[in-house]
């Protein structure tokens, strides 16, 4: 049976054998940290789940030095042909893992098991196995000399996809011939540390990838260390802005996937059934949780009743619950602090007059949960239009022609993604081309492929990951010139 066929059931815990503690992985071993230890915790029931190592300024500086020995002495030295064997080596054993990482993420994040075990863990392993097919095409392609990697990358990750951002972040770095040193989110470091065995199993050369968790003054102290050649950040704007002045004035490369507010445009002549799927699996695929989530329905004002009406029927039939259950639709927002900053601009919206509607869910005793949430009658000033709300809540605005829709698509400080749905080819390319968006889904939302760039405009950050695009976040270009020798004959 492959994974894809496997559905856990609410006892699926009990396939996971989890240690009770877990410490930093460093220089290929797991030891302990010098910073207080916290605990993680199920979003959906808020019982611990285990005791995980808090890194310090001295753990830090041990991580990146680790990096940088196995960067100097072992993975910048070996060919592109074997590092990329080590890519494909760990590329299989998430698929072999593959059921324990679904169960161990939905665990520690609340995301249903469908979609850890149908999208987050397949495209893992899809993003590895993309990376390990271009670590030999940098040797000797044929253009001068091999490009350079960039040296010891550090890299921060956020909590909304804690297996799929650690994949996007360290298959093409690795590729490309750098080490790194990643920090996952404090609510969500379980699967990292999973895919820290996953790279001992993998038998990696020790340094190549350390992981250490901690919070934020962790991540600081990481992106600021001068022992660093490459930062790489996908969080939220304001910490991205923070980032940014830290790297500056350094020689640091840096690239950031901050957040989002994107318009989902629906034209009158899109086939409806399909849209209205597609505006709920913008929305609320991940409770929301989702940088390039479809939060904005423009909606063209003749068909706005019709569109808003079958919303509403579609989410009273989702599930919300245990995230767990094969039939979960909607699972549990990551962490308190998420919740509140949620319920904060929803109740703005109210104030600021649009109308809330919340589908008929029955929430859970314990835990954090948000039921569906629909706006309508939302003006483009409103907060709930242009603030990154992150969560299970749907703005909808109307417009009358693709101008209007346009412009509002793009009165946004965001530029992330967009979708567009209609019968009309030529009019996708015409709106597309518009957009100030970094992706364009038509007739489809939220599909990712290793092999698209992704990232953003604006607000949205800079540099982009995933293709050759995100690989080259990882070189520089080198030149070598020289006499040619001329052959007598
Ligand atoms: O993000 P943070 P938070 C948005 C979303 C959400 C909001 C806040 O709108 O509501 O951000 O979420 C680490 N130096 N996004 O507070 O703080 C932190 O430990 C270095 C959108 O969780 O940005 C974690 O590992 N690192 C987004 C990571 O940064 C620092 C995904 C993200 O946390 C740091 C997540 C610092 N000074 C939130 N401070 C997306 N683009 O998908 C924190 N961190």
């Amino acid at each position: 049976m492959s994974f894809l066929e496997y559905a856990p059931a609410p006892e699926s815990r009990s396939i996971l054998s989890l240690r009770d503690d877990y410490g930093l992985f460093i220089d290929g071993a797991f030891r302990a940290g010098r910073g207080t230890p916290f605990q993680t915790i199920s979003p959906a029931s808020e019982e611990r789940i285990a005791t995980i190592a808090n890194a310090n300024a001295d753990d830090v500086d041990d991580a990146v030095a680790a990096a940088r020995r196995a960067y100097e002495r072992t993975w910048s030295r070996m060919s592109g042909r074997d590092r990329g064997k080590y890519l494909f080596r760990i590329a299989r054993l998430v698929q072999e893992r593959a059921r324990e990482l679904a169960v161990a993420e939905s665990l520690d994040n609340g995301k249903p098991i469908k979609e850890s075990r149908d999208v987050d863990v397949p495209l893992v392993a899809a993003w590895f196995f993309y990376y390990a097919g271009w670590a030999d095409k940098l040797d000797h392609a044929g253009l001068g000399a091999n490009p350079r990697a960039l040296g010891v990358a550090a890299q921060v990750i956020p909590w909304n996809f804690p297996l799929l951002m650690l994949a996007w972040k360290i298959a093409p770095a690795l590729a490309a011939g750098n080490t790194v040193v990643l920090k996952p989110a404090e609510t969500t470091s379980l699967t990292a540390l999973l895919f820290a065995e996953i790279v001992q199993q993998a038998d990696l050369p020790p340094g190549v990838v350390n992981i250490i968790t901690g919070a934020g003054d962790t991540g600081a102290a990481l992106v600021g260390h001068e022992g660093v050649d490459k930062v790489a950040f996908t969080g939220s704007t304001a910490v991205g802005r923070q980032i940014a002045k830290t790297v500056a004035g350094t020689s640091k490369k840096l690239t950031l996937e901050l957040g989002g507010k994107a318009a989902n445009i629906v034209f009158d002549d899109a086939p409806i059934d399909q849209a209205v799927e597609g505006i709920v699996n913008g929305i609320f695929f991940n409770q929301g949780h989702v940088c390039c989530a479809g939060s904005r329905l423009l909606v063209q004002e003749s068909i706005h009743d019709e569109v808003v009406d079958r919303l509403k029927q579609r989410l009273s039939t989702l599930r919300l619950g245990d995230p767990l259950d094969k039939n979960t639709d909607i699972g549990a927002i990551n962490s308190r602090e998420q919740l509140d900053r949620i319920r904060e601009l929803s109740d703005v919206g109210v104030d600021e007059g649009a109308e809330r509607w919340t589908a008929p869910c029955e929430i859970p005793e314990n835990g954090f949960w948000y039921a569906p949430t629909i706006f309508t009658g939302v003006q483009t000033s409103h907060r709930i239009a242009r603030e990154e709300i992150f969560g299970p809540v749907l703005s909808v605005l109307t417009f009358r022609t693709p101008q209007e829709a346009i412009a509002k698509a793009n009165n946004t400080p965001y530029g992330l993604s967009a979708g567009i749905w209609t019968d009309k080819g030529s009019r996708i390319l015409a709106v597309a081309d518009q957009l100030r968006a970094g992706v364009v889904w038509a007739n489809t939302f939220n599909r990712f492929d290793p092999a698209s760039p992704f990232g953003g405009y604006k607000e949205s950050g800079y540099g982009r990951e995933g293709g050759r695009h995100g690989l080259g976040a990882y070189l520089a270009p080198a030149s070598v010139g020289g006499a040619q020798r001329r052959i007598e004959t």
